[in-house]
Parts: C-alpha cells; structure tokens; sequence
C-alpha cells in the first residue's frame, strides 16, 4: 500500500501530517488588493510600502501623532523612516502587523537582526517588479489570487476599457467587480454612470435598474469577474425600502450575478472614517444584524453568497447561518481579526460547526510582500487548529491517512472557493 494511504496509527504522525499538508498547500488567495505589474503603479511592493501599510499608519500615530495634514503631507520614504524609529526601533515591534514585516524581509533572504533599513532599500531598489511579482508568489505558495477591481478608480477604469479581460495579462491574477459606490454612495455614483453612457437616475425607477444593470452586466464581462463585491457598514439593511443602495442590490446586483451565475462577495462591518484624519487607516467596526444574511440567503436562494463579517461577536452567528443555506459560503478572519487569537478562535469554530467547508482565510494583502507573512503565518495558526480537531478525531478511533489529510487541507485552502465560484 502507498505509504500516504495507510491509515495513521500514531497521533503525533497524524499531527505531523496536518502540519505537512498546510505548509505545502496551495493558496487561491480569494481577495487582496493585490494587481500586476500592467497596472503600473496602482501595484503596491517594496519596504516604504510595508512600512507605510495603513495597519501601521493607524499604530505609529499612537506612539508619535503628528497634525494628519503634516503626516500626508510627509513623502512616502520619510512616512517610512518615521514608522520605522517609532514602531520598530523605538518599541519592539511585536503587532502582528510589524510583526509580518519582519517576517517578509527574512523569508526573502533579508536579515531583520541588522536593523539595516538602507539595505533593506537597496535590495528592493535592486529587483525587477516582474520578477519579484513570482518570487513573492513562489515563496507563499500563492498560486492564485483574487484582486479588488474597482471600476470607478479612474487610475484603474482606463486599462479594462483598453484591455478587457486582458488587463491582468496573468492568469495567476483574477478580477473581482468591486461595487461600493453603488450599494453606498449612490447620489454620488450614479453621475459617472451617466458620464459612461449609462443613463440611470439616482431616483432607482425601472430604466434606471435597467441601466445600472447593463453597467454591471458588461463590467462583469470586461473583467471576467469571477464574484462581484462590496464592503458594507454594519447598519446596511439590503431589505430597507428607504435604501437606495439596497434598492440596487436587490433589484441590479443580485439578478446579474445570478444570471452570470457570480458569487456576491459581501464584506460587513466596516464603519468608514471613524478617523477621517487617518483615511484608509480611519474605519472603524461594527456588529451588525446576521438576519441580513439569514434573509438573503433565504430569499435569494439562486443566488451564492460569500459573506465575511468584522466583528468578533458576529462570527458564531455567521457560522449557525452557514450550516443553513448552502448558497453560503464565509471566508476569512478578515483586518481586525487577522491576529493570532482571533484566526485561532474563528477557525476552530468554523471547523467544529462547519467541517471542511469554509474558506479559512485571505490576506487582503495591499502590498505584493504582504501575501509572504500573511499566508505564513496564517498557515501556522490554521495548522495548530486543525491539529486539534484531527487529533480529537484520531480519539474516536477514526484513522485518517495522510492523503485524506492532504485533501482536506487543499480543500479548504483552494477548492472550496474555486468550487463555489466555478472556476
Ligand atoms: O473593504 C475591503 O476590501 C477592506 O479589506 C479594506 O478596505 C481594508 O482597508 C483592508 O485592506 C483591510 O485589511
Ligand atoms: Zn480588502
């Protein structure tokens, strides 16, 4: 018998078998913020861009805050010189988000014990982007990966309008219709669809859902869209008749995605700017009100949902609404939670209440670096879970082998999404 068939005898085998099959595995990276090269500079990679994430934007401004107008106003490399006294040298760096800065610079062969930010620079300086766009890849074991594609970017808008679906011009990288004007800044949104040749109205009457519609239909298209998406507030209610932005979700978004049989990605909790003065680094999160989900999925039952939400106190409640719609599926321990107890917490939950069939993670990496540390270290964390749960199964007698541990790690970090977006 092949040795990875023959059921696994000993528990520390079995644990070492989990630990093997996630470090190995291949990752379908479902949503970053990620692009190619072909997108000049909207492709975000080097130290001053890891240094100046705005996850370390949000913790430098606790240690050393400055007037935000002087801060933005401040070039990128001395953003990063400012970050890098404060939050690593003046205090030890132990965030995960500085954390995952180090760990990127030594997976890529750099010391992080020299401290040396000049040669930090120089070995960035001295790489071609293309060529780091596949070592970054290989060294995470990315192999594909979902970007955040935003037609009302008007950096972005230009090179799908040229290039359609080959915009990317690499099929590691596939396109997600990002649509958050739509669902919440209408009265500002609907103007540039008419400066498209979209005639739609903001006051959402039939020929405007018409409109809105065909918008949707040929950016899908342009694209290739493999999921439409949106990051939603807390408050968002998609069956408020007072909403506009549900008005377009219910009636413009969800039959073109059903009819392009496409996955409406929706991302809750996200409260905008609580810091204006912090932009990107400025949103805050909310607990918001699972029957939104419960009732799409239900009324909706044509339609597949993927759904992640960012408050801590939602994700039991996401797990219960997923073990009853199918159409469902939750990925992610998504910003906020992307730390060490949180990944732990959600992915335990998620294993003992939903079996196999969830998406554990995605980097939301903005910076190309980023899926280096992101995807190491969730994979240890993801590891130590499942170890767990293998080894209470190994408890009831049940003997896994080492190919059905593989399996099951591969579907829960690539198959599962490419089987519910059909891809
Ligand atoms: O809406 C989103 O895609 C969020 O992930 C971002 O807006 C957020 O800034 C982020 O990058 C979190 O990790
Ligand atoms: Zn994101």
């Amino acid at each position: 018998m092949a040795p990875d068939k023959a059921p696994i005898q000993d528990p520390d085998e079995l644990d070492r078998a989990v630990r093997t099959a996630v470090a190995r595995a291949p990752v379908t990276d479902m949503h970053t913020h990620l692009y190619t090269p072909g997108f000049g500079d909207l492709l975000l990679w080097g130290i001053d861009e890891l240094l100046t994430y705005h996850y370390l934007v949000a913790e430098v401004f606790r240690y050393a805050p400055m007037p935000y107008e002087d801060w933005w106003a401040l070039p990128k490399r001395a953003q990063a010189d400012h970050v890098w006294r404060h939050v690593f040298l003046e205090h030890s760096p132990v965030s995960e988000a500085a954390r995952g800065v180090l760990t990127t610079l030594r997976e890529l062969g750099l010391d992080p014990a020299s401290r040396d930010l000049d040669a930090y620079r120089a070995y960035f300086a001295d790489k071609s982007v293309t060529d780091h766009v596949d070592d970054v890849l290989r060294i995470a074991n990315v192999t594909s990966l979902v970007m955040t594609n935003d037609p009302f970017d008007d950096l972005e808008r230009p090179r799908w309008m040229d290039r359609g679906p080959d915009a990317a011009e690499d099929g590691r990288f596939h396109a997600a219709l990002r649509i958050d004007p739509l669902l919440s800044q209408l009265p500002a949104a609907a103007p540039r669809l008419r400066e498209w040749g979209y005639e739609a109205g903001d006051d959402l009457d039939e020929e405007d859902r018409a409109q809105i519609r065909r918008f949707l239909g040929e950016w899908i298209d342009r694209m290739n869209a493999v999921y439409v998406a949106a990051s939603l507030a807390p408050t968002f209610d998609p069956f408020d008749e007072q909403s506009p932005g549900a008005r377009v979700l219910r009636d413009c978004v969800l039959p073109v995605a059903r009819d392009r049989n496409v996955p409406v990605a929706l991302m809750i909790g996200v409260k905008k700017l609580i810091n204006p003065g912090l932009r990107l680094a400025g949103d805050g999160v909310g607990k918001m009100d699972i029957r939104a989900v419960e009732r799409l999925c239900a009324q909706y039952e044509n339609n597949k949902f993927l759904v992640t939400l960012l408050a801590r106190e939602n994700q039991h409640e996401l797990c219960v609404a997923a073990r009853k719609y199918h159409n469902l599926m939750i990925f992610g321990c998504w910003w906020f939670l992307n730390i060490p107890e949180l990944v732990d917490e959600i992915t335990s939950l998620r294993t003992e209440l939903l079996g196999l069939s969830f998406v554990p993670q995605h980097s939301d990496a903005r910076v190309l670096d980023q899926v280096i540390y992101k995807w190491l270290h969730s994979r240890r964390l993801i590891a130590d879970a499942l170890a767990r749960h293998y080894r209470n199964l190994h408890e009831t007698g049940w003997r896994p082998t080492a190919a059905e541990v593989d399996r099951d790690v591969r579907v829960l970090f690539g198959d599962n999404f490419r089987r519910f977006v059909e891809r």
